[in-house]
């Protein structure tokens, strides 16, 4: 039987856990772990949630504003509202062969399932060969009405091992990266690849009428509904460069980068962006590089960016130095060195709401953007603070 005063035990001791967790509530930290989400956040302008203005605009760790899932956006998404909303021009760009197609598929059906059904962006398929039948039909039938895809064919210069590059001399570096074991240094397509995206992909006919782009690679993860547009958010926030995983370089495949980067800027001092991001890539003033660089199996851009006046001549140099071939040079660092250097850094962009995996490595967002975006990874499995991230150094870095 209870007695009167254990009962009086009992009550107080519930009394005290209910105090904790009202007076821990208030902590962001707190909610985030719990997965707090206040009451009366349940529904919202569904126009107002697809263009993203929801979202803080502090500083990129912040607990984020408190808004629904994309729930609205499911129930919305043939409303007129969301047909005539805002949008940016911009599309995906998978670039693929034939035999990637399931890969390609399997990408494609998350993008749509998680975010396209309603934000109705194109794809830009691109190949160095001619797409097949199969590739056509199959992509296009899981992309929803609404979004146009359209398949283009690489131009051979785009693509190739230029004439003037010493075979004699590039072979001798192939071989010496399969000596040393380097991931794909036997490769000649990979190196095709490599300077494909670094320098040709923004100028493909197939991209004129667009201004960003999101990169989407075959067999890539995405975990978590969108229930904003990431495209209008660069384009409002003026973001010209968005990732979501950093990690290092291996040195092996760069020998020569940072000395061709030190020359370059030493021509032109006048692309250096004043408040630019080179803390986060060299920890001595510039002097040497760290190898930190964003993964740019994703990326979400600004394709202005590339086509522009910094960056043309950039690619320039480093095309001349011949280390795309001679070396390994990849896009990674190539693209996250010239948007360290040349853009102000506010305008790179983590998009930590985006749970997004490329074997080996994944970002899983923590707290209220899991909670939020309904992501199906384990917060527990993200590469973002181990060591071999950069991810830390960035927010290191911006937050001072
Ligand atoms: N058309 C075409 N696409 C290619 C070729 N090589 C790679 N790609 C594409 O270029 C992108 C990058 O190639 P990946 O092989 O994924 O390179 P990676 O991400 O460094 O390495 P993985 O760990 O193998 O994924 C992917 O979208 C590929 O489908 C090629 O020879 N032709
Ligand atoms: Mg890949």
């Amino acid at each position: 039987m209870w007695s009167i005063p254990r009962l009086r035990y009992l009550g107080v001791a519930l009394g005290v856990i209910f105090l904790f967790h009202l007076l821990a509530s208030i902590s962001p930290s707190y909610r985030d772990r719990i997965g707090f989400l206040p009451s009366g956040q349940k529904s919202a302008d569904p126009a107002k949630l697809a263009s993203g203005s929801h979202l803080a605009s502090g500083p990129q760790d912040s607990t984020v504003a408190p808004v629904p899932n994309s729930e609205d956006l499911r129930a919305a998404k043939d409303s007129a509202e969301i047909k005539n909303r805002r949008k940016a021009r911009a599309a995906f760009v998978i670039l693929a062969r034939n035999s990637d197609l399931a890969g390609v598929l399997d990408s494609v059906k998350q993008m749509e399932d998680r975010f396209n059904y309603w934000a109705k962006y194109d794809y830009v398929f691109l190949n160095d060969d001619e797409f097949d039948d199969t590739f056509k039909e199959l992509t296009q039938n899981i992309i929803g009405p609404g979004s146009k895809a359209l398949y283009g064919q690489i131009d051979h210069d785009h693509w190739n091992q230029p004439k003037w590059i010493d075979e004699e001399r590039a072979k001798a570096g192939r071989e010496e990266m399969i000596r040393n074991q380097v991931i794909y240094g036997f490769s000649v397509p990979y190196r095709n690849m490599c300077r494909f995206n670094s320098g040709f992909f923004f100028r493909h006919k197939l991209l004129a009428d667009y201004d960003y782009y999101w990169r989407v690679e075959p067999n890539v993860k995405f975990f978590c509904d969108l229930a904003y547009d990431p495209f209008l958010s660069m384009m409002d926030n003026g973001y010209k460069y968005g990732w979501t995983l950093s990690l290092y370089e291996y040195e092996l495949t760069i020998p020569t980068l940072w000395a061709e980067t030190k020359k370059f800027i030493q021509d032109h001092p006048e692309y250096v962006h004043k408040n630019n991001a080179m803390p986060w890539i060299s920890d001595n003033g510039g002097e040497t590089y760290n190898l930190c660089h964003f993964w740019s199996n994703f990326e979400i851009g600004d394709l202005n960016f590339w086509r522009g006046e910094a960056y043309t001549a950039y690619f320039e140099h480093l095309e001349k130095a011949g280390g795309f071939y001679y070396e390994r040079w990849g896009d990674a660092p190539v693209h996250s060195i010239a948007a360290a250097l040349f853009l102000d850094k506010s305008e790179i962009h983590w998009f930590q709401d985006i749970g997004y995996r490329h074997e080996p490595f994944q970002h899983c967002p923590q707290g209220e953007y899991h909670t939020r975006g309904k992501c199906t990874c384990d917060p527990a499995d993200n590469f973002d603070f181990e060591g071999y991230s950069c991810t830390a150094r960035w927010v290191d870095f911006m937050s001072k």
